[in-house]
């Protein structure tokens, strides 16, 4: 098979999506991912990514070439989780709002369950994702479940002044800024119109089995449209402020630092990870007696098209893969200012480029 026939019998996911599948591509917040048809097999990567080094913060990460579903099962989804990973008791656990409130509240699990439920299929992705070599399937895809987070925070009353909505986890580990020494909950911060949004939950149930431990049990902010970061797991307290919050997540870390021109001056911007940005990744190349095809997955913005660049080359190197988005964004080549001129690995949405060999 020569590298002309092989592009003239690619097809990207779109020829093998069903009805059910193409409705779920009208939403923002899953991936456009692999379906597999019977028969077929996969032709692995030759650049599979190094070994994980992250010590545990980073864990079972999958090889794209291993999925075969849209939505990711809970045991081939990506974990990260920066101090240590509670095991938390669901009968001693309790959920407070509290800050500036008219009404603080505190909700046992339970009770949780007992309000309205919600699902949402939304593609949770790192944004360090693609920001090291070995970091390439940090995102998955998953129905989550849970009670929206609105209605409770109306209910507790927010005050005239409160802006800002602090999520802390329960897990915690020693930081030190300027020298001084504190014992941290992990915590993020949303604006309060952000954290009104409808689709976010309290997230306790994940592809239809009770939230894993390790994905946050027993409860987990669900926030789609916003990077992993952002998904607080364990979470323990939601407290209602006058002021940004500053802790090390929203900060430190997860700030991206980017150089800019503006009039032929290089200016420097830092930015907190916060919405997801468009990107595709080629996933997989099968074979099924002569044809071959690329399969791949495209998340981050309401996606229009993906395009796909392959090698003319004697090996016949399948490589870039880009997406377009809505408004007709693409996906930034790895040239594009936005990315070569980053100097902190988060929000990593530059084109993908992967090698085979085609027997
Ligand atoms: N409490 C808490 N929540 C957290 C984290 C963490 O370290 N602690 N890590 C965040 C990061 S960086 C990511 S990418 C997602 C990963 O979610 P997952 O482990 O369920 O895949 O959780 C987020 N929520
Ligand atoms: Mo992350």
């Amino acid at each position: 098979m020569d590298a002309h026939s092989l592009a003239r019998r690619t097809l990207l996911q779109q020829g093998g999506a069903s009805l059910a599948g193409v409705a779920l591509l009208q939403s923002s917040f899953l991936a456009r991912a692999f379906p597999s048809r019977p028969g077929e097999e996969v032709i692995p990567w030759l650049d599979q990514p190094p070994d994980n080094p992250s010590g545990g913060v980073v864990e079972n990460l999958p090889r794209w070439e291993e999925l075969s579903s849209w939505l990711t099962p809970n045991d081939k989804f990506f974990r990260v989780a920066h101090y240590n990973k509670p095991v938390v008791d669901e009968k001693t656990w309790k959920l407070e709002i509290g800050g500036l409130v008219k009404q603080p509240m505190t909700l046992s699990l339970p009770a949780l369950r007992a309000r309205l439920r919600k699902e949402v299929v939304f593609t949770l992705e790192c944004s360090g994702n693609h920001g090291f070599p070995w970091f390439t399937s940090g995102i998955g895809t998953a129905k989550w479940a849970g009670t929206p987070l609105a209605p409770l925070l109306k209910q507790a009353g927010v005050a005239a002044q409160g802006t800002e909505v602090v999520f802390f986890g329960s897990d915690a580990g020693e930081e030190e800024v300027r020298q001084i020494k504190m014992a941290q909950h992990f915590a993020r911060s949303m604006s309060m119109a952000d954290a009104m949004n409808s689709n976010n939950l309290l997230c306790y149930e994940m592809n239809g089995a009770a939230l894993p431990q390790a994905h946050g049990f027993p409860v987990r902010l669900i926030v789609p449209g916003w990077y992993g970061i952002a998904n607080v797991k364990w979470l323990q307290r939601i407290e209602i402020r006058d002021s940004r919050f500053m802790g090390r997540f929203m900060a430190r870390d997860y700030v991206t630092i980017r150089e800019e021109q503006r009039d032929g001056e290089a200016v420097w911007m830092e930015s907190s990870v916060g919405r997801t940005l468009l990107k595709s990744v080629p996933a997989k190349v099968t074979r099924r007696s002569n044809e071959h095809r690329i399969v791949g997955a495209a998340w981050g913005r309401p996606i229009a098209r993906v395009e796909v660049q392959i090698d003319q080359g004697p090996w016949m190197a399948a490589t870039i893969s880009r997406a377009v988005d809505a408004q007709g964004n693409v996906q930034p080549s790895t040239a594009d200012p936005r990315i070569a001129k980053k100097r902190t690995y988060w929000e990593s949405n530059g084109q993908d480029t992967r090698q085979l060999r085609l027997a």
